[in-house]
């Protein structure tokens, strides 16, 4: 295991998961807090949408399901707005105080579900990320991928749905399509879980992902 205790308090480091519905994000979010905890490395852990109190009210808008069919621009332009809220109040403090942030979701998801998703493209959102986010972008991505048949059964099994989740199988292909594409677009930065395994196998493979990113995050820093 890395020793880090010298190292971590200014080591910020920007930590997103992703991936489709039902892939186990919660769970697994709960298991990379604890693997941080029991290295002593500070840390917060924050979602999107949402993060803040404007932001959490955005996301509330966002999934409640509802008669009018929302614009695709406009449910774009709310994830961007959520966004540029949680950047400035919660992402980047936390970086600049020498933590983790460990986010569930961020605009990968964005140019999944809204880009592939809802078929709206790659380039507006190209263009919002530069506009919103300038050049900051996660430092590594946890990308839990599994096929989507086996997500929707596991999402299945809980309650109520919210409005994403009411969307039909060919919605979700696309959204894991979509970043599937990304991850192999951009290796070295995102790093490919393969969530269709067993819980333990899941947790084992994130491990030696975190051990890699922590690897690459200290030799950086030499
Ligand atoms: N959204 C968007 O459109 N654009 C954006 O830019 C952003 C978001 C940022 C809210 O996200 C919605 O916002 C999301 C995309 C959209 N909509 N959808 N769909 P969310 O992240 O809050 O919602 P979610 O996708 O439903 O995630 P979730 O609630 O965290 O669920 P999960 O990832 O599927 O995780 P889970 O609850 O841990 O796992 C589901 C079940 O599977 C649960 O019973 C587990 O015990 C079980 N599980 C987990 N792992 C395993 C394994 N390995 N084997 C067997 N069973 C397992």
């Amino acid at each position: 295991m890395t020793d880090v205790k010298n190292v971590a308090p200014e080591m910020g480091l920007f930590l997103t998961v992703e991936g489709v519905e039902g892939v186990g994000k919660t769970t697994n979010i709960t298991f990379i807090s604890e693997w941080l905890k029991e290295r002593e490395i500070p840390f917060i852990h924050t979602r999107e949408p949402g993060g803040t109190p404007l932001a959490e009210e955005l996301r509330e808008l966002l999934l409640a399901p509802r008669d009018e069919s929302v614009a695709p621009t406009a449910e774009l332009l709310m994830m961007f707005a959520a966004r540029a809220q949680h950047i400035e109040q919660v992402i980047k403090p936390a970086l600049d105080a020498g933590k983790w942030v460990l986010c569930d979701r961020f605009t990968d998801a964005t140019y999944a579900y809204q880009g592939g998703g809802r078929e709206m493209g790659f380039d507006k959102i190209q263009q919002l990320e530069q506009f919103v986010q300038g050049e900051f972008r996660p430092d590594a991505v946890v990308l839990l991928d599994l096929p989507v048949a086996v997500g929707l059964a596991r999402a299945a099994k809980r309650g109520a749905l919210d409005r994403f989740e009411q969307e039909a199988e060919g919605f979700f292909q696309r959204v894991r399509a979509a970043y599937l594409d990304r991850a192999k677009e951009n290796p070295g930065r995102y790093w490919l879980v393969d969530a269709e395994k067993s819980l333990g196998e899941v947790q084992t493979q994130i491990s030696s992902v975190l051990e890699s990113i922590m690897l690459a995050k200290v030799s950086a820093k030499r």
